[in-house]
């Protein structure tokens, strides 16, 4: 008999669509505890959200009500579109309807869940993975056991919104306060749960039900048939810090390795589904590279094992890092059907990486040389490869920007993306150091905002009343409006009028690009453009090219058709999908 009925919503707008994983894991874990769980899609529902909420509430009384919540925003400097008033729409809409208990979760949610539980309003919330603690908070209710007992759980009481800590774990040392630092040493969890170890959080031995065509679970196959690919975990979290990234903070700083054999089972499944394009969900497919190299070699091995198995058919889309990868790790990458990697590159310049891709123990891993050794492995072994570049750093230069750009399309990769601007966020150590840097009472040169009405000041967590006010700053200003924080480096040829602007857009450097760009080479790159979502650049929102893309039932990582796509847009224009194929 069912324990009690969880629903689990998804309020992602975004197209096109990607299957909420999420809620696959989640209701893996609670159906295993015994409770009946529900799914709540509201993708295939952007214009009658509402009307589709209310009829399910008509029917149905939750004992708890989760929400996920992917993407905060866009993360894309120019286009900085903010996702979580949607969300908040929806979710106000939800508690107008049920008196049940509200807990959010999420990637986009973890890299400021204080500010958003406040933001909300809703009663609990976690950061990082949250199979195990949903089921605990899940059992609480039902049982009556104190929340307070619900490790890791964000409560929002009268008294304020604080979280549940864990038994001690190890954190960095020095990260008081920030959030950032190097080496590692036991010490009581900090208040904001930032930079915790979370492999206690993640369930990693079993394998996660993917269902598809069944009402009221996620349904893979329509995800498939509208967007084209499938996610597939393998591990949580990254090891790694570089100072722009949000995943160690959100995912947890330590690897939690799944199971190998529970992971392919779950590619098995997809497969036979006819989900036959996998795209890893690791914060790095190739960081663990053990790991990855044995779940490669289970794939290969069933293959080889069973002509019938749909793992033949598979076609795998990774995200790496230039290393580590050798020889054997590209073989064996190709024997298990990965079709295309994406590599986050970054930067040719030794001295821009040096501060700023590195290690837990704030070390550089890799040069310019690992990256070219990459991209002709993958080529000699009939994979794709996208190469990411990623302009705006602190240091950045029109000069560091020409050799950047000269050494990266000499690689001759299959798509070379070129990236401008970094949104900020509360724990990346970019973040902190800026809120550090401002003090509270003075702006950087660099920071910027599209919405921002005066200078941007931000505080350290030090000199806020708690994460509430620290995590809120990054995302909206004093009076409560929209103002996605972002940081162009002040070195870059701009106007004095836009460096000083807190509003100013680097419009200069988004023309230096393009012109440092032959535009025999346009099929081959995504630039930048200032409105930040245009068939030219890699803002995956609503993005016209995709959507036309995943309309005609193109699969597999978008970037694999780039280099087809004015092709493709005419396609699209004919058949009325869009009224103007791209230049
Ligand atoms: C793979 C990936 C992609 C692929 C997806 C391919 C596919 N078919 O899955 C592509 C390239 C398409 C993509 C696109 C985008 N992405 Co993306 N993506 C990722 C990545 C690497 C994996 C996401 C994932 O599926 N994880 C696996 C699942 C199982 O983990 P999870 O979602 O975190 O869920 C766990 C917890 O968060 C928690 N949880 C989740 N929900 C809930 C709910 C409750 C109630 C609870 C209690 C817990 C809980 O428990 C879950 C299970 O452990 C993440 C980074 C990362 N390491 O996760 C970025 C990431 C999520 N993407 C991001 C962004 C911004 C986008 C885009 C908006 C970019 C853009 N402008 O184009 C689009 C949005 C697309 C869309 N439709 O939503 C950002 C979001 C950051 C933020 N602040 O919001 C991330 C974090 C990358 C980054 N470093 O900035 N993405
Ligand atoms: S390797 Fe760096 S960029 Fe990649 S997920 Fe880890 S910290 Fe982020």
């Amino acid at each position: 008999m069912s324990r009690g009925l969880v629903l689990l919503v998804n309020p992602n707008k975004v197209h096109p669509p990607i299957a909420p994983y999420a809620l696959d894991v989640l209701t893996t874990s609670l159906e295993a505890a015994g409770f009946e769980v529900e799914v709540l899609d509201l993708t295939f529902h952007r214009e009658d959200w509402k009307s589709h909420v209310s009829e399910y509430f008509a029917l149905r009384r939750p004992v708890l009500v989760g929400v996920t919540i992917r993407n905060t925003d866009t993360v894309y400097a120019f286009e900085q579109r903010p996702f979580v008033g949607e969300h908040k729409e929806i979710i106000t809409e939800i508690m107008r309807l049920t008196d049940a208990p509200i807990v959010g979760g999420g990637i986009g949610f973890s890299t400021m869940p204080f500010a958003l539980v406040d933001y909300f309003g809703i009663d609990f919330g976690v950061k990082g993975p949250g199979e195990l603690i949903i089921c605990d908070l899940a059992d609480a209710l039902v049982t009556g056991r104190d929340t307070a007992t619900v490790a890791g759980l964000i409560r929002n009481l009268p008294q304020g919104i604080s979280r549940v800590a864990p038994a001690a774990l190890t954190v960095p040392a020095g990260a008081e306060g920030t959030g950032v630092g190097a080496g590692a040493r036991t010490a009581l969890p900090l208040a904001g749960g930032q930079h915790e170890d979370r492999v206690w959080q993640v369930d990693r031995t079993g394998s996660y039900l993917r269902r598809s065509g069944v009402p009221y679970k996620v349904d893979n196959l329509l995800y498939y048939q509208r967007g084209g690919l499938a996610g597939i975990l393998t591990k949580n979290g990254c090891a790694y810090r570089c100072a722009h990234c949000v995943e160690p903070d959100a995912k947890g700083i330590r690897f939690g390795r799944r199971d190998v054999a529970a992971v392919v089972d779950e590619m098995q499944s997809l497969a036979a589904q006819g989900i036959l394009d996998q795209h890893t969900t690791d914060s790095e497919f190739n960081l663990s590279i053990a790991h990855a190299k044995n779940l490669l070699r289970e794939i290969v091995r069933r293959k080889h094992a069973d002509a019938d198995n749909p793992l033949n058919a598979l076609r795998l889309w990774v995200y790496c890092q230039p290393t580590p990868f050798d020889e054997e790790f590209a073989e064996l990458l190709a024997a298990a059907g990965c079709r295309g990697v994406n590599v986050g590159s970054d930067h040719v310049r030794a001295d821009l990486l040096r501060d700023w891709k590195v290690t837990g123990k704030g070390t550089s891993y890799y040069t310019f040389a690992d990256t070219e050794k990459l991209v002709r492995l993958c080529h000699q072994h009939g994979m794709l490869t996208m190469v990411e570049a990623l302009f705006g750093m602190p240091g950045e230069t029109p000069q560091s920007i020409r050799e950047c750009v000269a050494a990266f399309m000499a690689l001759d990769a299959t798509v070379t993306g070129f990236s401008l601007g970094l949104r900020l966020f509360p724990y990346t150590p970019m973040g902190a150091a800026m809120a550090e840097q401002c003090d509270g009472v003075r702006t950087m040169p660099g920071l910027q905002s599209n919405t921002a009405t005066g200078p941007i000041v931000l505080k350290p967590l030090a000199k806020c009343s708690g994460p509430v006010e620290y995590e809120r700053q990054f995302m909206f200003d004093e009076q409560g409006n929209f103002r996605l924080v972002c940081y162009f480096s002040p070195e870059l040829a701009e106007d004095a009028a836009t460096l000083d602007e807190p509003t100013g857009r680097w419009s200069r450097t988004v023309d230096l690009l393009w012109e440092l760009i032959d535009p025999a080479d346009h099929h081959r790159v995504m630039l930048p453009t200032l409105s930040g979502s245009s068939e030219h650049d890699n803002n995956y929102a609503d993005n016209p090219f995709l959507t036309s893309l995943s309309g005609l039932g193109y699969t597999g990582a978008f970037w694999a058709h780039w280099q087809d796509r004015a092709a493709i847009l005419r396609q699209a224009q004919q058949v009325g999908m869009i009224e103007t194929a791209g230049s």
